[in-house]
């Protein structure tokens, strides 16, 4: 186990950070998204591990990928929530793909906005999409990309695809979703708060 200064963990000029609550399929998102070369090193000054890899499917591998530790607001109460504030602010990335559970999407999107209000480009990933459909939770993606104005992403992570209905697709079809023009969309939430109704049924 080494250390790095927050500069070091990515000396590369191009990173992405992955980033949500916990327990929402981060680090298996994680997992998928890059290759052999994973390192894992304790955050600076603390005994939290971050682990970067490079993203094989991603711009040749120059892109290095960051799972941070989960949060629920970007104002910090803990020592993870402060470190993923830090990578954030500390970190020279060029966006962030936020992990959300689907059947909790309403506590994903408080982190949605608060990113929205930061400016940060933003993919969004629907993840453990199959437990949301078990409980009858569907959501109409195209309403809510259209309400926050960025790439919203089906998932369930565990089997390595996308929506049901989108299959065959593999582990190698998720990273071309990921792609910079992706990031070029900034979530504006400009109709937050209106009760747009992108949740067709929700479990209560
Ligand atoms: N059913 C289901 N479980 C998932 C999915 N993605 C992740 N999980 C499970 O959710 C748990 C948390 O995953 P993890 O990647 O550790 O979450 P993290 O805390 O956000 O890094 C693990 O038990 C995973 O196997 C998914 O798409 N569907
Ligand atoms: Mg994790």
């Amino acid at each position: 186990m080494h250390n790095h200064k927050s500069s070091e963990i990515v000396s590369n000029s191009s990173a992405i950070v992955l980033l949500g609550n916990p327990n929402v399929g981060k680090s298996v998102i994680f997992g998928l998204l890059t290759g052999k070369y994973v390192d894992v090193s304790n955050y600076p000054g603390t005994t939290v591990e971050i682990s970067r890899g490079t993203m094989p499917f991603y711009k040749e591998g120059s892109t290095v990928l960051i799972d941070s530790p989960g949060i629920n607001s970007l104002m910090p109460r803990s020592e993870d929530e402060r470190i993923t504030r830090d990578i954030l602010l500390d970190i020279k990335h060029e966006g962030i793909i936020q992990v959300i559970d689907t059947k909790n999407l309403k506590r994903g999107l408080f982190i949605t906005i608060q990113l929205a209000e930061a400016g940060i480009p933003i993919i969004l990933v629907l993840n453990i999409y199959d437990e949301a459909t078990e409980r009858g939770i569907e959501i109409d993606r195209k309403v809510l990309e259209k309400i926050l104005g960025i790439h919203v992403i089906p998932m369930v992570a565990t089997e390595r695809r996308g929506l049901p209905e989108e299959t065959g697709c593999s582990r190698r079809d998720i990273p071309p979703h990921l792609n910079r023009r992706a990031f070029q969309t900034r979530c504006e939430g400009k109709e937050r708060g209106r009760g747009s109704g992108f949740i067709q049924n929700e479990a209560r």
